[in-house]
């Protein structure tokens, strides 16, 4: 396989599909890429993005520019086919695989012999031999034989999606040998860090396994805040004098875990092995609580006032960025506005409106504030020291304010 004779059809350009074909366009392949959503395909036609991400609207410009790089709504003939559409989760906890099989129905009448087909979407372990393979052996296709099918999943970090997709080690699952065989080989043409080949399930399952991990982790860190605050001593210097110990590595207690990977991807390994994932399933719940647990400390002090003016500061999932998405900081505060607990001031350095907040910067916020609730650790904040503080007080769910 030689990048420029290979053509790939990337569906779903979302968070991951977009990123990979516009890295895939500027590297010489030849992409086209898919979505169901018209006003995607013409902002990407145009050389701009739709979603936020450093860097990713040069990418793009220069992928769309060069010619390399088109989205259309509809699947075209390729070498290569990479379905990178969301799993999201049902209201039970299930995973919804109804974009994946969407993906195959549509790539299904354009795939020919010779071709490698790669699902990346995160996945329940056992998708791609349970959901794609059969669906393609059903339309008729020699899945193993003549069209080679894998799995491998993205691990890179939002905010550094670019750096990562490039540089991050891949793990690369294929139905058979052949099939991993081949994927390793296509990676291997644009990625700088190791390809792994392994088999599907097993692909399946150290993206899962990842996510997992430091849900788990980061939940241990959330319990011991809890734990903490119950005994009045501060949780940050606890794990600050723990992690001394050269075998111990706490992570950091927030409000919540948010985001649309690690407070999603464990629930697909407890939905398939409801009695074994005990330990994950219980971290998810611990993460879960955690914001239901800040605004219990908020309610409490916010009862030593008439009518306190509250300043949250932070609206996103994480540090420095703009996503909102599944963020315990944006339910913190949509919560307490719905409670009317007080008058509340919300500052978030990232976004420059909100539907339904009117922002403020953080000087307004911290002047006018009876409680300060510090939800996210943007760089913004990271100077606010106590002392500047005077006599308000300050609930800070990211243990930065010294
Ligand atoms: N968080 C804490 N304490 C910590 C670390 C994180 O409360 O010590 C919170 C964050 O504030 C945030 C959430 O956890 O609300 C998740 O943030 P994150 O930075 O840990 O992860 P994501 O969701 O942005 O990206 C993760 C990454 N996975 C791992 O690091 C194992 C990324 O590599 C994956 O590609 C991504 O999920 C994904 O798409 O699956």
């Amino acid at each position: 396989m030689e990048i420029k004779n290979t053509s790939v059809c990337v569906v779903g350009l979302g968070y991951i599909g977009l990123p990979t074909a516009s890295l895939l366009g500027t590297r010489g392949f030849k992409v086209v890429g898919v979505d169901v959503r018209p006003e995607v395909v013409n902002t990407i036609n145009a050389g701009k993005i739709h979603i936020v991400e450093p860097d990713l609207d040069v990418l793009v410009k220069s992928a769309v520019g060069s010619g390399n790089l088109t989205a259309s709504l509809d699947v075209v003939p390729a070498d290569v086919f990479i379905i990178a559409v969301p799993t999201p989760l049902t209201g039970q906890q299930k995973p919804d695989l109804s974009f994946i099989k969407s993906a195959v129905e549509a790539i299904s009448p354009y795939v020919i012999a010779g071709n490698l087909v790669v699902l990346e979407s995160t996945s329940p372990v056992g998708t791609t031999e349970e959901i794609v393979a059969e669906m393609l052996v059903a339309a008729g296709h020699a899945v193993g034989i003549d069209v080679h099918l894998a799995y491998c999943p993205e691990r890179v970090l939002p905010g550094r999606i670019l750096i990562e997709l490039v540089h991050n080690d891949r793990v690369v699952g294929g139905i058979n040998d052949a099939s991993a065989e081949a994927a390793v080989q296509f990676y291997r043409l644009f990625v700088n860090g190791d390809v792994y080949g392994t088999s599907a399930k097993t692909a399946e399952m150290v993206k899962l396994v990842e996510n997992s991990y430091r849900d788990v982790n980061i939940a241990y860190a959330n319990e011991l805040s809890m734990i903490a605050e119950h005994e009045k001593i501060n949780a940050w210097e606890v794990i600050e004098l723990a992690n001394r110990h050269p075998r111990v590595n706490i992570l950091n207690p927030g409000p919540g875990v948010g985001g649309h990977c690690i407070a999603v991807d464990p629930w697909f390994l407890v939905s398939r092995n409801p009695g074994l994932a005990r330990l994950i399933s219980t971290a998810r719940l611990v993460n879960d609580e955690k914001p239901r647990w800040v605004l219990d400390q908020v309610r409490e002090r916010a009862e030593r006032f008439k009518r306190p003016t509250i300043a949250c500061l932070g609206l996103a999932f994480k540090a420095d960025v703009d996503d909102l998405r599944e963020s315990p900081a944006l339910d913190i505060v949509n919560t307490l506005v719905d409670e009317n607990i007080g008058d509340i001031l919300v500052c978030e350095p990232n976004l420059s409106a909100h539907p339904r907040f009117n922002l403020c910067i953080l000087e307004e916020a911290v002047a006018k504030a009876d409680i300060i609730v510090l939800l996210v650790d943007h760089k913004g904040f990271r100077h606010i020291t106590a002392a500047s503080l005077k006599d308000r007080v300050l609930i800070d769910t990211r243990g930065i304010v010294k």
